[in-house]
């Protein structure tokens, strides 16, 4: 077994050198994660290299270096670089995820670029993959790679992790391709987010976009199940920790420290992005000296910008305007001996970072969007005997995990001005407090758990999957039904009927059974050896008036009446009489929630919600369970979640009951029972040992079998007693 990682960049440096090429491995924080992670699968990356050749001897030798290292080279072209990584990466979906709807651009030929390039990663991946291999792919620039891959190789364990934010629906929705790269991403089993939030949007997407099935952090496909969770990434908390006591960094910190004498340093560091808020903060920093001239020439700005894309107009454009900036700012306020901002675009070693993060009071991390923010948890992680104060943007996935940060809103230049002065005068002990609460988390939620986590939850959903796929009916397991069928000489067959005979249609009134399904159980039941009930919760009015004139029995109100032998009996002592107060909860949910409609059963009271808006129906549904808590106990009633409806009902009896009550009434040698919903689930588990439970659409843990579609439930009886 192999795990199998796939990006857009390979964790190395190939460069030029003299005749040949020199491999640096550059360390970022998923490379050092992974490679901690404790697994006896065998790790190999795949991705660009970072250079570029057409020359196929020097593409050898580069494949041949990187193959030592179990590193896969995708070699790309400058072309391919600038219409896939510059072009719908990084000017398509890059704004659009930060909510920079207007940087949006739409070219065909970066659409295309993006196609081509997801379609040549996963060929060059695809010769070793083996079905075992875990595939976990990075990032928004290969969301079509999960299906491509998946479409070779079904029975892979396929992983997907966004690094970056993804937006809302109503801005996802402006993609032209939104559906193509949603069905890209779902070829995934596992979909992972830096938050909740992320996770919610993607999920909103789903059901709106692509009208599927969600149940919670589920997507149920026809063969598989995605799930979708939040896996807050970390960093190497032990190395950042230690890396201040390191005699090269200690070095530099001394050095730093006497550079820069008394004088207070706030430190920032970022790519350079329009997302990490660079602007707002210089015009935060140089209102906070205008209207605090105490704190000048006491006060420095050490800003570091590490070039980034800036072969994109953007970014070039960005540039020049933080140049002006900080030569504004410089110009106004510097003085002989004081420099309000040091500004660096340059990359710096590890060392000095660290040296820049030990050294610095303050750290000033104000994104507008960004999916987590890893130089906030380094920089909490470094400090040791001088703690220092972290102003984080709550725009920040990191903001979650460091509520004792000072959080400001990063478009309000006057509260960061605010949080400045608050960090520049925080008592020690606060300081010192805060951070040891930030400290414990960071160093649990390190890298290498995320990347644990995620790796062990891959596979217990993977295992999930393939467990579906050996239930799903097929050939094999319906030829082994139907000799059991035939040798059997008594049969219960037990049928569901709303979305399992009959499709989930929007209006439960227009649910009628069909000419062929009135034609198939009279086949059914014009056998002698079986003995065929609807077993549902409709009422009984209307059981009887769907299936006139057929030999059917039938258990109605999910088992509180049964009909045998032409002749309805009911489990229930009486007819309930309903409760003011629940029936006034329902009546104010209906009032809230246009398109839901009650249903007044003798044995139940339903709340329908088939025409509800998904996300309208999933509040409200919420809110009426809670509602309905107190009331429902104190009156003893059951209340009963099911497909698109709440059911509130007696506790003696369900669709189980009315099974074991047929079982004890009669010998059978063969059992089957079919259904598509939760309530369903009472019938499997009454079931014998040898009963055949069959389970439509999601995966149930209880049932046998399980048939995806309802549409193949008739082809299936049809061919189980022909
Ligand atoms: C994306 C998402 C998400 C920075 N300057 C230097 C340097 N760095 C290193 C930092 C840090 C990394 O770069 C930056 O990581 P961030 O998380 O802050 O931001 P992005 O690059 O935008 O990353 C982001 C991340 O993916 C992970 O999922 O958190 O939200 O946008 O590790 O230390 N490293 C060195 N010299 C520098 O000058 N050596």
């Amino acid at each position: 077994m192999k795990l199998i990682i796939i990006a857009n960049r390979l964790p190395v440096k190939i460069e030029r050198k003299n005749d040949s090429f020199a491999v640096k491995r550059s360390e970022g924080g998923l490379a050092t994660g992974l490679g901690s992670l404790k697994t006896e699968a065998e790790m190999h990356w795949v991705g660009w290299p970072g250079i570029y050749t057409d020359n196929e001897k020097e593409k050898q030798e580069i494949t041949g270096k990187l193959n030592e290292l179990n590193y896969h080279p995708v070699f790309l072209s400058a072309e391919q670089i600038e219409n896939y990584y510059e072009g719908y990466s990084n000017s398509t979906i890059w704004p659009l995820c930060h909510y920079f709807f207007s940087f949006v651009q739409y070219k065909t030929e970066y659409w295309e670029a993006y196609r081509q390039v997801n379609t040549l990663f996963c060929e060059e991946a695809l010769p070793f993959i083996e079905d075992d291999d875990i595939i976990w792919v990075q990032d928004y620039q290969l969301m079509l790679l999960p299906k491509k891959i998946r479409d070779k190789k079904p029975n892979v364990n396929i992983g997907y992790f966004h690094h970056i934010p993804f937006p809302s629906y109503e801005l996802f929705r402006v993609l032209p391709e939104r559906e193509e790269v949603l069905e890209g991403l779902l070829g995934a089993d596992l979909i992972g987010f830096h938050t909740h939030d992320y996770m919610r949007h993607f999920i909103s997407a789903i059901y709106r976009v692509l009208d599927l099935n969600c149940n919670l952090d589920e997507i149920s496909l026809k063969d598989r199940i995605v799930h979708v969770d939040a896996f807050p990434m970390g960093i190497n908390y032990e190395q950042y920790h230690k890396a201040p006591t390191l005699a090269g960094v200690k070095k530099r910190s001394d050095r730093l420290k006497e550079e820069l004498g008394n004088q207070t340093t706030i430190l920032s560091v970022d790519r350079l992005d329009y997302s990490k808020g660079i602007l707002h903060r210089l015009n935060a920093f140089a209102n906070f000296l205008e209207n605090h001239p105490e704190y000048r020439k006491k006060v420095s700005l050490a800003m570091i910008v590490v070039p980034s894309r800036d072969a994109v107009d953007r970014y070039a454009d960005l540039k020049t305007q933080i140049d002006q900036t900080i030569g504004k700012i410089n110009g106004q306020y510097s003085t002989p001996g004081w420099t309000p901002v040091y500004y660096f675009y340059q990359s710096f070693p590890f060392e000095e970072l660290i040296a820049l993060y030990d050294i610095a009071d303050v750290a000033l991390v104000t994104p507008l969007r960004d999916g987590m923010n890893l130089v906030a948890k380094e920089y909490l992680a470094t400090k040791r005997d001088k703690p220092g104060v972290l102003i984080l943007s709550e725009m920040a996935g990191a903001a979650i995990e460091l509520p004792d940060s000072i959080i400001i809103n990063p478009n309000d230049t006057q509260e960061i001005e605010n949080a400045i002065l608050e960090a520049l005068t925080m008592p020690e002990k606060e300081k010192r407090a805060r951070l040891d609460k930030m400290q414990k988390r960071i160093s649990t939620q390190t890298v290498k758990k995320w990347a644990g986590d995620f790796v062990k939850d891959l596979r217990h959903i993977s295992e999930q999957n393939k467990e579906i796929i050996q239930k799903t009916l097929g050939k094999r397991q319906l030829t082994q039904l139907k000799k059991e069928y035939q040798q059997a000489s008594k049969r219960l067959i037990l049928l569901d009927y709303d979305g399992t005979l009959s499709p989930f249609v929007k209006n439960p009134e227009d649910a009628l059974p069909t000419e062929e399904l009135l034609k198939l159980l009279t086949k059914m039941t014009s056998d002698k050896k079986n003995k065929v009930v609807i077993n549902s919760g409709r009422n009984r009015q209307v059981l009887d008036k769907w299936f006139k004139g057929l030999n059917l029995d039938f258990a109605a109100e999910h088992g509180a009446y049964f009909k045998e032998n032409g002749k309805w009996h009911k489990n229930i002592q009486q007819k309930i009489e309903w409760d003011d107060e629940i029936l006034n909860i329902i009546e104010h949910t209906i009032e809230k929630t246009p398109r839901s409609h009650m249903e007044v059963k003798d044995s139940s009271l339903v709340w329908h919600y088939r025409k509800v808006d998904v996300w309208l129906a999933e509040l409200r549904q919420k809110q009426l369970i809670n509602a309905l808590i107190g009331p429902a106990s104190r009156l003893n009633l059951q209340i009963v979640p099911g497909n698109k409806i709440v059911e509130i009902k007696s506790p003696d009896f369900n669709k189980g009951s009315e099974v074991r009550r047929l079982l004890q009434k009669d010998n059978y040698d063969f059992v089957l029972a079919i259904g598509d919903d939760t309530t369903d689930e009472d019938m499997f588990h009454a079931l014998p040992p040898d009963g055949v439970s069959i389970k439509v659409g999601n995966f149930s843990p209880v049932a046998k079998y399980r048939i995806p579609l309802q549409s193949s439930v008739m082809p299936f009886f049809e061919n189980l007693i022909k």
